[in-house]
């Protein structure tokens, strides 16, 4: 099989993967990132010294980012599925609301989270108190994005969809989306009804203990 898979089944960038590689039904092997299989992590640091994953190998080529990986796909192993639009125009859009996920839900999320696994003495109140703050102003712009859209770019799934779905789910375990954001919550759960994302939320259930802020018994 030519596609490799340096992922975490519990790590929300690639679980945006992991969505893509499902809803098109791709091939690919996995090399867990997980404690059971250290040979994994030691090639994930010789492809990538930054050691953040995923990180995709086709015959031997390296592909890294999340998103990156999502275009390649598209590029060279496409299904029936199509994450990015054809149009031009229409996958500026898409590529637009990806970075809207990436850097205003998933960047607040994971500082919240990179947080808690500190020491006391180590923590960064101010800088969770302003990541806290942008997770609300992401939800409030979300709201009005979300109030005439099915999926975050249009009526069509895709990459955006693909960022949204493990990005606010993790969001909303660390700061509760407020009820009056229906439109979020909404979208949130169209999320995790796709079979997709489901298999990949599903995938990581063994791992719920290691959140550290205390996974919710819910989802
Ligand atoms: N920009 C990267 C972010 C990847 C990322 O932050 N991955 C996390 C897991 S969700 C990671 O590698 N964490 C390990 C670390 O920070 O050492 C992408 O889109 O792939």
């Amino acid at each position: 099989m030519s596609l490799q898979l340096y992922a975490h089944p519990f790590s929300s960038y690639c679980q945006k993967v992991l969505t893509a590689l499902y809803e098109n039904g791709t091939p690919f092997e996995w090399r867990a990132l997980t404690p059971e299989t250290p040979q994994s992590m030691r090639e994930l640091s010789e492809i990538w010294p930054m050691r953040r994953f995923p990180v995709l190998v086709d015959d031997g080529r390296h592909v890294i980012e999340s998103t990156i990986i999502i275009e390649y796909l598209g590029l060279f192993h496409p299904g029936p599925v199509r994450l990015i639009p054809e149009d031009p125009r229409a996958a500026l859009e898409v590529r637009w609301m990806d970075r809207f996920f990436d850097n205003y839900v998933a960047t607040p999320q994971q500082k919240i989270v990179f947080d808690a696994m500190r020491a006391e003495n180590e923590r960064d109140a101010r800088g969770v108190a302003d990541a806290r703050a942008m997770l609300d102003t992401s939800y409030a712009f979300l709201d009005r994005v979300m109030a005439t859209r099915e999926w975050a770019a249009g009526n069509a799934f895709s990459l955006a969809d693909c960022a949204a779905a493990p990005f606010l789910f993790y969001a909303d375990w660390c700061h509760r989306i407020g009820a009056e954001f229906a439109n979020v919550i909404a979208y949130r759960k169209r999320l995790l009804a796709r079979p997709s994302f489901a298999r990949a939320v599903d995938e990581a259930r063994p791992y719920r203990a290691l959140f550290p802020l205390g996974a919710p018994d819910r989802d």
